[in-house]
């Protein structure tokens, strides 16, 4: 399967999060072009793992496990994600073994660098704008997430915090074409033609 890097809509899937029901939203954000989803719980659940699994498999996209390394590894997941409060990106690294992906969430370039020497191989960078969805406040200053992406390549970025088919165009203006997104699919009536939407404007070059 092609790695992280041929990636560009990633969805953080919270069950929880959904304001319809949530396989429906899943189901409706892959048909609209999401091509990367992680599944990010705060109690474990391996029975929805298995059918948020189960759902992404059919359509072709991997699933990466927010913070439970051995639950990706049991789950047969495509890798696991870890912040920076979480288990350290090394242990995690080891946990996978060299096949997994292992994505790391970083706001500085010395937390990218950190992350790189740890193993990672696809990183988030942001917020980019405050965002509820994790009690950031501030987003990243302008030109943060253009710095960004030049120290990490060749890892890819994803651009992540409080993006939307309103705020996208900074992303892509700062060079990236990667977002990860939780509130704007989650929330959406239409998760399909926001998905839709966001795919656009990363494809513009
Ligand atoms: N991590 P939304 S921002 C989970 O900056 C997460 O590391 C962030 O959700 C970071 O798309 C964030 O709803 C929240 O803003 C992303």
């Amino acid at each position: 399967m092609a790695g992280p890097g041929a990636r560009r809509l990633y969805l953080l899937f919270t069950p929880a999060a959904c304001s319809g029901d949530p396989w429906w939203t899943l189901r409706e954000a892959l048909r609209g072009g999401v091509d990367l989803v992680q599944w990010r719980v705060k109690q474990r659940d391996p029975a929805g793992l298995r059918r948020a699994l189960a759902l992404c498999t059919e359509a072709g996209v991997p699933v990466i496990v927010n913070d439970d390394v051995e639950l990706a590894v049991a789950a047969g997941a495509a890798g696991a994600h870890v912040g920076q409060g979480d288990l350290p990106a090394a242990a995690a690294r080891a946990l996978l073994g060299p096949d997994r992906w292992l994505g790391v969430s970083t706001h500085s370039t010395a937390e990218i660098d950190a992350a790189r020497a740890a193993g990672a191989d696809h990183l988030g960078f942001g917020p980019l704008f405050p965002t509820a969805t994790k009690g950031y406040t501030e987003g990243q200053p302008p030109g943060a997430l253009r710095e960004a992406v030049v120290r990490a390549t060749p890892l890819p970025v994803f651009a992540i915090g409080g993006i939307s088919p309103a705020t996208v165009a900074r992303v892509v203006a700062e060079g990236c074409r990667r977002i990860a997104v939780s509130a704007a699919l989650l929330q959406a009536t239409d998760p399909a033609g926001v998905a839709r939407a966001l795919r656009a404007a990363l494809a513009t070059t």
